[in-house]
């Protein structure tokens, strides 16, 4: 098959906009690709994972939310038993890094979770109870449907293994959720896991516990918030972090992470209003998609137009509203 010019300017586009994690960084030396991190198994590596409720044309390579890829990736728990574990102490903070160049160009959280395996981490499927130990969603006053968000246009995730945390072999979940659509009900979800083996850790309990898939519906306030039509605190999707010592029952972690956003985000400054053009466009307006929204690819049925942005081919399945 032959390339054309188009079609390769969209596959560095693809790059950017969407994205998967393929290696570790420690003590700031980048790790081979996937020795420490799982691979998955899927068609299109940098395709997101969406709830089953979407319309079946939208679901890439078949993956959701509600199913068993939201834990690691499609088919990553094959490639678990030829995965290296990394040992890390803990209080030391892991690091995984996007792979071919991407950065984060949807705006969204960055979240990681640990789960303990019951033994080798190598033939732990994940199914067992997750705590989160890192969370970061809007950070400055900057453009709320992008540049505002804390990890928007970089290339890695990062957190520190809680220094409560017990010995043993954990899996580490990054995770990036890109809300651009969650108005649509249409979260996009970047997963991947690393291995690790905790050393001289404590005794904590880690908590509150959740599953993968079950931490998040689609019902979700994070899976139906709109960055559109100004500023407002973010929902955090899934469970409050773990604080570290015996406190692993936290209560009301939706609420206390909204109280958080709403203090750290200056929501009611009117000159931040005044810098987000975006939000003043109606985005459904006469039907069209909003930006980075689909408006178009093989297969696809919605309208194809732009209430923002210019409609672009992504691949022969795919175009977006981009600026
Ligand atoms: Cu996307």
């Amino acid at each position: 098959m032959k390339f054309s010019t188009l079609a390769l300017a969209a596959v560095a586009q693809v790059a950017s906009a969407h994205y998967f994690f393929d290696t570790n960084i420690v003590g700031g030396v980048q790790q081979p690709a996937f020795k420490y991190v799982r691979q998955s198994s899927r068609a299109v590596k940098y395709n997101p994972i969406k709830f089953s409720s979407n319309p079946a044309a939208d679901i890439r390579d078949g993956s959701t939310v509600d199913g068993p890829d939201i834990v690691c990736n499609q088919g990553a728990f094959a490639s678990a038993g030829k995965t290296e574990v990394l040992t890390v102490n803990a209080g030391e903070e892991v690091r995984l890094k996007l792979a071919v160049g991407a950065k984060f160009q949807h705006p969204g959280p960055g979240l990681v979770y640990m789960s303990k395996a019951p033994g080798s981490v190598k033939s732990y499927d994940g199914s067992g109870d997750w705590f989160k130990i890192y969370e970061e969603g809007v950070c400055d006053g900057g453009d709320f449907t992008s540049t505002a968000w804390c990890d928007y246009d970089r290339d890695w995730i990062a957190a520190k293994i809680p220094k409560d945390t017990p010995n043993g072999e954990y899996l580490v979940r990054m995770e990036h959720i890109g809300v651009h659509r969650s108005h649509v009900n249409q979260p996009e979800h970047y997963v991947s896991c690393l291995q690790v083996k905790v050393q001289s850790g404590g005794n904590g309990t880690p908590g509150p516990m959740v599953k993968f898939p079950g931490a998040y519906k689609a019902t979700d306030p994070y899976a139906n918030f709109s960055i559109y039509n100004g500023r407002k605190a973010f929902p955090m999707p899934g469970p409050a972090v773990w604080a570290g010592g015996a406190n692993g029952g936290a209560s009301s972690p939706q609420a206390t992470t909204a109280a958080k956003e709403v203090a750290t985000a200056p929501a009611s400054k009117p000159t931040t209003l005044a810098t987000v053009p975006v939000a003043a466009k109606p985005t459904a307006q006469a039907g069209c998609a909003a930006l980075y929204g689909q408006c178009g690819g093989q297969g696809f049925s919605g309208a194809k137009c732009c209430a923002s942005g210019a409609c672009k081919a992504v691949n022969q399945w795919y175009s977006q509203c981009l600026n």
